[in-house]
């Protein structure tokens, strides 16, 4: 079964605003004038749709449909179990995924509340003894501000917690065993991140927007000594010997988890050439100058870490990322200078009075991590919201083994990049269309190595496989 095909005028008014990507600007932006030097080579216009597409996608999970899937992952327990999760916070759990049935393992919608724009529940991740101590990892937005925040209005935080399944029943949750982690006060439901990941070095990745808004609204980039926004983090969560006490803040649960000694900001005095107090520095950052990288994975056999980032009005940035790299934003989008239009000031908001200045200008002498790939928007904004996948090792589609698959989640175009090693200029190639677009997550059938999708836009909520496309007719 396919999914219904809708009209290209329709999908702005089918699909749900997920505000990853930037709203359309009032203005057409302004050009990129060379006021800084641009980081790198200039973004290029995605690959040209060829005819046939070589895949196509198909109803998974035997048609189980879910309401805004965010996130497919199976357990690392060897098991035939696959875990789908729900924008609104409920987690299932379908036992065994040759045989689709679902049931609820974990709900954690009284504490989501009734998320707006990309907010929600947005990941988990299995600790990688899961299948010795049932633990595991849950990245969402709370509706309720953190521990002695000050009262506010339409307050929540970005939330960061530890639950274990049920000794007896390994298909649920014990809700009682939330452990909160990090819980950080957030003013709005958007770029609140998205990713959580273990690495093979045993600790905690996970990814934080900067917070709301276009162009950096709240100035949250490029600070190493305030918060948890723009970023990566690397937690220990296991405190193993050696690695280091957190610095107190507002939004850490203090004791439930340390920092990698080796953490990139570990010690430092200074940051793009100010100084900071290493006793405020957040050490918890392994890299920084993020928009809102929505998804982060893995690559097991390079170990590679890859973050799609999401732009602001002209460009989508995949990334590699290194410890202690910074990407650049807002100083940036992707390689080249961010030039917000002149009536949408980074601090003011739109018109707002503290409009000006517009473009915010590099430290002299500073260099910035580029994209590995960045691409355009085009077709008049279709492109326009990169959704990260991750490097195919499976052995079930042959041609595309060793690409990273991605998407962009307007235009519903699926591509395959390659080489995955880190060469510059990679060779990036369309793949498939999900007709409609809507695809939010990209993850793995845990028997068969199929590449599987999430669709969340509400004339779906399915989930997707990835297959070859039919021979055409003669
Ligand atoms: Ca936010």
């Amino acid at each position: 079964m396919r999914l219904p095909r809708l009209p290209l005028v329709a999908l702005a008014l089918t699909l749900p605003v997920l505000r990853l990507a930037a709203q359309a600007p009032a203005a057409a932006p302004t050009p990129v004038p060379a006021l800084v030097p641009a980081g790198g080579p200039a973004p290029v216009a995605p690959p040209a749709i060829v005819t046939p597409l070589p895949y196509v996608s198909e109803r998974a999970l035997g048609g189980l449909k879910f309401t805004q899937p965010v996130y497919i992952i199976a357990p690392p327990d060897g098991t035939h179990r696959l875990f789908i999760l729900e924008k609104s916070g409920r987690i299932y759990v379908i036992p065994d995924v040759t045989k689709p049935e679902k049931k609820l393992f974990l709900d954690l919608s009284a504490e989501v509340g009734a998320p707006d724009g990309d907010s929600g529940l947005m990941a988990i991740a299995f600790h990688p003894d899961f299948g010795k101590n049932r633990q595991f990892y849950a990245w969402f937005t709370r509706n309720q501000s953190p521990p002695g925040t000050p009262a506010q209005t339409a307050s929540f935080s970005d939330t960061l917690a530890r639950f274990t399944t049920s000794a007896t029943d390994p298909d649920q949750a014990d809700p009682a065993s939330e452990q909160l982690i990090i819980t950080q006060f957030d003013r709005a439901q958007d770029h609140d991140g998205g990713g959580l990941a273990f690495g093979s070095d045993g600790d905690l990745y996970l990814s934080l927007g900067d917070e709301a808004g276009q162009y950096d609204k709240f100035h949250n980039s490029q600070l190493i000594d305030k918060n948890f926004f723009s970023g990566i983090l690397r937690l220990d969560v296991d405190q193993r010997p050696g690695s280091l006490k957190p610095n107190p803040h507002a939004s850490v649960q203090p004791g439930t988890y340390t920092i990698p000694a080796d953490n990139p900001f570990v010690g430092a005095t200074s940051f793009n050439g100010a100084p900071v107090d290493p006793a405020r520095v957040r050490t918890e950052f392994y890299a920084v100058g993020l928009r809102n990288p929505w998804r982060i994975s893995f690559d097991p056999v390079t170990k590679l870490l890859w973050a799609a980032d999401v732009g602001q009005d002209l460009f989508e940035s995949v990334d590699l990322i290194r410890k202690g790299g910074n990407y650049g934003w807002s100083y940036f989008e992707g390689s080249q200078p961010l030039v917000p239009p002149p009536n949408q000031g980074r601090r003011g908001g739109r018109g707002g009075a503290n409009a000006a200045p517009t473009q915010r200008i590099p430290p002299a002498g500073l260099t910035f991590d580029q994209p590995l790939y960045s691409y355009r928007h085009t077709d008049a904004g279709a492109d326009k919201c990169l959704i990260g996948g991750y490097v195919y090792r499976g052995k079930a589609l042959p041609a595309l083994t060793n690409h990273y698959i991605f998407c962009d989640y307007i235009s519903g175009r699926i591509w395959a990049l390659s080489p995955v090693d880190g060469t510059k200029d990679p060779k990036v190639e369309m793949i498939a269309r999900e007709k409609g677009g809507g695809i939010v997550v990209f993850g793995q059938d845990p028997v068969t190595g199929d590449i599987l999708m999430a669709n969340f836009a509400p004339f779906s909520g399915y989930i997707e496989r990835l297959v070859p496309a039919p021979a055409p007719k003669p």
